[in-house]
C-alpha cells in the first residue's frame, strides 16, 4: 500500500521568535508541539525571566502579552500569539504530521475538550497552588497569595489525576487512540506536578505507565535543550 503521506518541508516556513522559560511546564507544551511537528528550526527564543517578573514589566504586557504570561509566538510580521492552545494550533496548521488538534469534527471536539480538561482539573490547578500556596516565583512577583484557595486547587488536580487514570485505563491516549494536544497538556501538568514536589499516586498506574511512556518520546525527553531532532 502507498503512503499518502506527503512529506512536507518546514525549512521554506519564516521564522519565528518564541518568548519563553526553557524549564517552564506551559512553555514545555509549546517546545513539545514544536519538536512533534520538526518546526525546531524554525523558532529563535527568547528567555524571560519569571522569577525577575520579566513578564509582568508594562512593556511586556503593553508589546507582547496583555495577559503577562508565556509562551508568546511573535510571527515575522509582527502578529503575536499567547495561549499554548492557540499556539499549537498555529503550529499544527502549519501542516506536517503528526496531527496534534485533530482533523475530523469528532476528533477536534474530543481532543480539544481533553485538553481543557486537563487546563481545568491538573495543570492550571497546579500553577493556581504553585502561585498560592507556595512561594511561587517570590516575594516581588507575589504580590498577592490566597492560601487556602492554592491549596483547595492542589486538592483538585490530586483528584483530576486520578480522573486521567481511569481515562487512560480504557485508551491508550488522552483523547483517544492517537497522541494529540490532549497529552501534552496533560504532561505540562504533571511536569508541574513533578516541580512543586506533588507526587503522582501510586495507585494511579495507568497514568505513571502513560507518563513513563511519554517521556520516552523525544519530543518530551529534549524539551528543555531541543537538542535532537524528534526522531
Ligand atoms: N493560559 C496560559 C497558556 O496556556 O499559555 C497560561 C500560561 C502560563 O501560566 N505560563 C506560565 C507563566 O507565565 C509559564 S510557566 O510557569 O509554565 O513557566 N507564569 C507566570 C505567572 O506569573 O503566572
Amino acid at each position: 500500500m502507498s503512503s499518502n503521506i506527503i512529506q512536507f518541508d518546514t525549512t521554506k516556513l519564516p521564522m519565528m521568535t518564541i518568548y519563553d522559560f526553557p524549564s517552564g511546564p506551559y512553555p514545555a507544551r509549546v517546545r513539545i508541539a514544536l519538536a512533534e511537528k520538526n518546526l525546531q528550526s524554525r523558532v529563535r527564543f527568547e528567555m524571560v525571566d519569571l522569577y525577575k517578573g520579566e513578564h509582568k514589566k508594562p512593556t511586556f504586557i503593553a508589546t507582547k502579552n496583555y495577559s503577562g504570561t508565556l509562551p508568546v509566538v511573535e510571527l515575522d510580521d509582527g502578529t503575536l500569539i499567547a495561549e499554548c492552545t492557540a499556539i499549537t494550533e498555529y503550529l499544527d496548521g502549519l501542516d506536517g504530521v503528526p496531527t496534534l488538534t485533530g482533523r475530523a469534527p469528532r476528533e477536534k471536539g474530543l481532543i480539544h475538550m481533553m485538553s481543557k480538561r486537563a487546563e481545568l482539573e491538573l495543570l492550571d490547578a497546579i500553577s493556581v497552588y504553585f502561585h498560592h500556596a507556595t512561594p511561587g516565583l517570590g516575594p516581588d512577583v507575589e504580590i498577592y497569595q490566597n492560601a487556602e484557595w492554592g491549596l483547595r486547587q492542589r486538592d483538585k488536580a490530586v483528584r483530576g489525576m486520578h480522573y486521567f487514570d481511569g481515562v487512560l485505563k480504557t485508551q491508550p491516549f488522552v483523547a483517544g487512540e492517537v497522541f494529540s494536544m490532549a497529552d501534552i497538556t496533560v504532561i505540562g501538568g504533571l511536569i508541574f506536578a513533578g516541580i512543586v514536589k506533588l507526587p503522582l499516586p501510586a495507585e494511579c498506574e495507568a497514568l505513571l505507565a502513560w507518563y513513563a511512556r511519554m517521556q520516552e518520546r523525544p519530543s518530551v525527553k529534549n524539551r528543555v535543550t531541543m537538542s535532537e531532532p524528534a526522531g
